[in-house]
């Protein structure tokens, strides 16, 4: 009898698997992709049981997939933020509940801030604001000519869209010349990046300098309808972007784009560290920043290899 108390009593004692639910926006870019991957890989990494759901880019869908979450009792809610607002009331509820949340990637705006444990992502102002110093440099070399910038937003009332405009605006404003004449969404897609600069190019044709795009997949796309207005891209028109995916990498080794601000998606292995923080109630920091760099086109055959998204 001992014997066989002494066997079950290790079993009984092994921890049960963390159990995370995790909302994602969609797989609207690279860098989503990206960032899918590095979350399931870590939770397979870690023996954590994953719940995922993607919301295709709409809120209604992650506020869902939330509520299943907290009627299937998970021990913790991730999930990435569509748009800044509207959370209260979803939050509230798994507040009430005792399911603690984590935000990943992007921000929300809410009046109790002890509605989630912390946000691990990003500072996508200073991500706005690199990409302005970049272009600020670029002109000081370049004649200091006047500069008509197209901007191309990522998707309406995201903290990255909101974030990287009021960054990259802070900065260029140093300099008048430099000027937004268009700026529209291209809601982080290669397709919809397109679509607008084909509208900006119809209305703006060669008087367009400079074009800011939030990310790298609206710049790939507007790259495609820049040559096929039969201009230069990278040349007639210098272009800034962020993220830092392979596609932008290869776009600046064909000469095709001129710099990409590093934006990582690799956050699965920060948030496994911290949901099982959050879950064992050990202390947790409000706001975990991942560090970034800048890569200019120059750097782009060397660097390409490293690149892990
Ligand atoms: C940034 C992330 C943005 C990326 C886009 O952290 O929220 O969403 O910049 C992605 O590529 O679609």
């Amino acid at each position: 009898a001992l014997a066989l108390a002494s066997a079950v009593i290790p079993q009984a004692m092994a921890a049960k698997p963390l159990v995370i639910g995790f909302s994602q926006v969609g797989a609207e870019s690279e860098w989503r992709t990206a960032n899918t991957a590095s979350i399931k890989d870590s939770a397979k990494k870690e023996g954590v049981t994953l719940k995922f759901a993607d919301a295709q880019q709409r809120q209604e869908n992650q506020v869902k997939a939330i509520r299943s979450f907290i009627a299937q009792r998970v021990d913790l809610i991730a999930f990435s933020p569509v748009v800044e607002s509207g959370w209260d009331t979803v939050l509230r509820e798994a507040k009430a509940a005792k399911i603690p949340v984590i935000l990943t990637d992007r921000s929300v705006n809410v009046s109790d801030p002890s509605l989630y444990a912390t946000l691990i992502g990003s500072d996508f102002v200073e991500e706005g604001r690199k990409a302005g110093r970049w272009l600020l440099d670029y002109a000081k070399k370049n004649g200091d000519k006047p500069l008509n910038i197209v901007e191309l937003q990522g998707t309406v009332g995201s903290a990255p869209a909101i974030d990287r405009k009021a960054g990259f605006e802070e900065i260029i404003k140093a300099n008048p010349k430099l000027k937004v004449v268009r700026t529209q969404t291209g809601d982080f897609t290669r397709t919809k990046g397109k679509e607008v600069m084909e509208a900006f190019l119809k209305s703006m044709g060669k008087s367009i300098n400079v074009l800011y795009a939030h990310n790298d997949d609206m710049a790939i796309g507007a790259i495609q309808a820049i040559e096929e207005a039969g201009l230069k891209p990278g040349k007639d028109i210098i272009i800034v972007s962020i993220d830092g995916v392979k596609g932008a990498f290869q776009a600046m080794i064909a000469g095709k784009l001129n710099v990409t601000v590093e934006c990582s998606p690799l956050l699965g292995p920060q948030l496994m560290e911290a949901a099982r923080k959050v879950v064992e109630g050990k202390p947790v920091d409000k706001r975990i920043v991942v560090n970034e760099s800048v890569f200019p086109a120059d750097v782009a055959a060397k660097e390409l290899p490293n690149r892990k998204y």
